[in-house]
């Protein structure tokens, strides 16, 4: 089983999981370790969820639960940063403020809109607001370096009126392209996000074909992610996903302690 980089808990305002009973989901699955990643969004639009962690409670119930539980499985210490290109200083200040094992940079915000909810589609096609989004990821990409790998650049397709209806790397080439090379430029890793699969999507956040783009630019650093909320969606649809990544052309995953990539077989 693999490692699962991308995890949310009770600190995270839209989960209600507490973090002991994900741990022991992971036990039960086997996993050789999990990573959490609890979302900070700061200048989140506001709404019922503010997506702010309480981040010494977090960091703190983190390492007291990564040592009760070090001899069966590694906990590490992350965060999902949620990025909009105006907070330049923040969130690489946000970045440094603890010794965080790893770290997602995800695209929740665009133009001061949540995509999870209509207005964010009002007045577009869905081409339109789709392009919109991978444009605004790109930009955030342009203006951060501070976090390993960057989560569900496609998250918006998870959303959209008709979800994954006429979309396709192909159809969004030009834009996708820029931001992979970026990423590779960068040095930064690209996420395999499995709750696609989860959203009925039947693919993970990327399509197969991106990650595969990813791969033939010489996309390296490729992190693995649930993104579950709650115990039962933890390491969703793993098995399937390996066997995607094999097919895609991928031999490694990564992980990621105290900031740093280790490479281990798919
Ligand atoms: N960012 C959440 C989805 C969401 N809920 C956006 C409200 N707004 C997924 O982790
Ligand atoms: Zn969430
Ligand atoms: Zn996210
Ligand atoms: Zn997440």
């Amino acid at each position: 089983m693999y490692y699962d980089f991308h995890l949310h808990t009770s600190f995270s305002s839209d989960s209600q999981a507490p973090m002991e009973s994900m741990i022991q989901r992971g036990i039960a699955l086997g996993l050789p370790g999990i990573c959490f990643t609890e979302h900070m969004d700061l200048d989140f639009p506001p709404g019922e969820l503010n997506f702010l962690v309480d981040l010494p409670a977090y960091e703190k119930i983190c390492r007291e639960l990564k040592e009760k539980y070090a001899d069966t499985i590694s906990v590490f210490f992350g965060l999902e940063m949620g990025l909009q290109p105006h907070l330049k200083k923040e969130i690489p200040t946000l970045a440094t403020s603890s010794d965080f094992d790893f770290l997602i940079g995800s695209v929740h915000v665009a133009d001061r809109l949540d995509p999870y909810k209509k207005d964010f589609y009002e007045g577009r096609t869905q081409y339109q607001a789709y392009h919109r989004y991978f444009e605004v990821v790109l930009e955030n990409l342009k203006t951060f370096s501070c976090f390993d790998t960057c989560g569900h650049i496609d998250y918006v397709v998870r959303y959209g009126p008709e979800k994954n209806k006429d979309y396709s790397y192909r159809a969004y080439r030009d834009i996708l392209d820029e931001i992979l090379k970026t990423l590779i430029e960068k040095g930064i890793g690209l996420e395999c996000n499995s709750a696609g699969f989860k959203y009925g999507l039947g693919h993970p956040n990327p399509t197969e074909d991106i990650l595969t783009r990813y791969r033939e630019l010489g996309g390296e650093i490729l992190t693995l992610g649930s993104d579950g909320h709650a115990p039962e969606h933890m390491a969703y649809d793993f098995p399937k996903m390996g066997e995607l990544l094999k097919a895609c052309g991928f031999r490694y995953y990564t992980i990621f302690k105290k900031r740093k990539p280790e490479f281990i077989k798919l």
